[in-house]
């Protein structure tokens, strides 16, 4: 019987955590999550992994003594890197922090694999967002019966890097530093540069769960109040949906004309894990090749939960404006798709339904103990 296999993953409470380590233990790995302390807890994601080759140690990604002692207690065959200050508008509030943690800490597990153990294959979690504004245009049809790929406007490995963010400079300082290491002292590191990823369990200030959070949060409101859309009477002026003496905020956005490549994080943990299954370090996007704007997934939604037109719902507020933004992301898989032998199973569809009807559930299980009128608000 071959020996377990240990794996390290940094940010295992974050969304994408959460799924990789459950996908390491089904693949029977021990799973050494890495977090941070705080003084309220934080592992609502990874609460419900009931494993014994499953823990929790605590260490500091910024703090260089702290994660060598952490590489050099566990030396373990692969370490997952996906700790990040991850919120590209916090960035532009907190570049400073952002660099700490994003490259830093990156700089701190390069250098105790290089010092502490040598032999352990490292993924470093890149990002769409190196792209900035940069896109590539393919305007190719192949042959029928030979792949296909992607044509328009899209980036993939080749395509040159413009950061539009603290938080995109700090990842790509990152990524042009696992490939020093790479090349200067054969450490086997990979980067995945991965388009945006959603899911149930998705962080609630990031756009796709602001709107399915939203959404969730309004239709409770109206059962628990006894309103119906078709039958009710409101009052649409101004920044609440008034009804009867109680109200509810409209949802607040930013830039919703921009365009994202948006899949669900459980297929991307997968491609994380397949890069450190290979011969040879590499760098790989993963994505699914369609592009849809921030209006797509809000109409899409809306028109699953039957509530109506979004743009009735919705208000534009500056303060969630970036100081610069990146307006079209779309991936081209095709390298992943060769040589990892991976691809997308969820569609954009399906993400986005997947998401309403998880934060309907959830909004209706959590606040059914809550009071049911709002009027204490007016
Ligand atoms: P999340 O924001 O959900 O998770 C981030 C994780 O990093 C959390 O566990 C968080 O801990 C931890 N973290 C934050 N700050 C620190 C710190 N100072 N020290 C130690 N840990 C810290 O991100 P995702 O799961 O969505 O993303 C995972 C990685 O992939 C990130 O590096 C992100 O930048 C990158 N990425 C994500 C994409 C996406 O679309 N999701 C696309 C491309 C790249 P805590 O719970 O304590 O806050
Ligand atoms: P992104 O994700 O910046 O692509 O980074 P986010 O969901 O924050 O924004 C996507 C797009 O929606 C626009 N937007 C808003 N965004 C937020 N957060 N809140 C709003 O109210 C809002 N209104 C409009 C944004 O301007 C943007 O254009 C994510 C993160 O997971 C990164 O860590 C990761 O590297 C990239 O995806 C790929």
């Amino acid at each position: 019987m071959s020996e377990m296999k240990t794996a390290i993953v940094t940010g295992v409470t974050g969304q994408d955590g959460s799924y990789l380590a459950e996908l390491l233990l089904e693949k029977g790995y021990r799973v050494v999550g890495l977090k941070r302390r705080t003084s309220t807890n934080t592992q609502s994601r990874i609460d419900h992994i009931d494993s014994p080759n499953f823990l929790v140690d605590e260490y500091e990604i910024s703090d260089s003594g702290s994660v060598y002692s952490i590489v050099e207690k566990y030396k373990p065959d692969e370490i997952y890197n996906l700790a990040a200050q991850s919120h590209v508008g916090t960035s532009f509030d907190q570049p400073d922090y952002t660099f700490q943690v994003n490259t830093i800490g990156v700089i701190n597990l390069l250098e105790a694999i290089r010092r502490f153990s040598p032999s352990t294959k490292f993924y470093q979690a890149s990002t769409s967002e190196m792209f900035g504004k940069n896109v590539d245009n393919k305007d190719v049809v192949l042959p029928l019966g030979s792949k296909q790929g992607i044509t328009g406007n899209f980036q993939d490995e080749n395509t040159a890097f413009e950061p539009q963010s603290p938080y995109a400079a700090a990842k790509l300082a990152s990524h042009h530093l696992v490939r020093n290491y790479r090349e200067g002292y054969s450490i086997f590191g990979s980067c995945g540069i991965l388009f945006n990823h959603e899911s149930e369990r998705r962080g609630e200030n990031f756009v796709t769960r602001k709107i399915t959070k939203w959404i969730g949060d309004f239709i409770y409101w109206l059962s628990s109040n006894g309103l119906d859309l078709k039958t009710s009477e409101f009052d649409m002026t101004g920044d609440y949906i008034s009804a009867t003496g109680c109200r509810f905020p409209k949802l607040r956005l930013g830039n919703i004309d921009a365009y994202r490549d948006w899949g669900h994080a459980e297929d991307y943990v997968y491609a994380m894990w397949l890069m450190l299954q290979q011969e040879n370090p590499d760098d790989f996007v993963v994505a699914t090749g369609e592009a849809c704007s921030v209006r797509n997934f809000l109409s899409e939604a809306f028109e699953y939960a039957d509530i109506g037109n979004y743009e009735d719902f919705i208000v534009i507020d500056p303060k969630f404006y970036r100081p610069s933004e990146v307006e079209f992301l779309r991936g081209d898989p095709y390298k992943a798709e060769e040589m990892l032998g991976w691809s997308r199973r969820v569609t954009f569809k399906d993400l986005v339904h997947r998401m309403v009807e998880s934060d309907i559930h959830d909004a209706q299980e959590k606040k059914k103990s809550e009071k049911r009128c709002e009027s204490k608000n007016l």
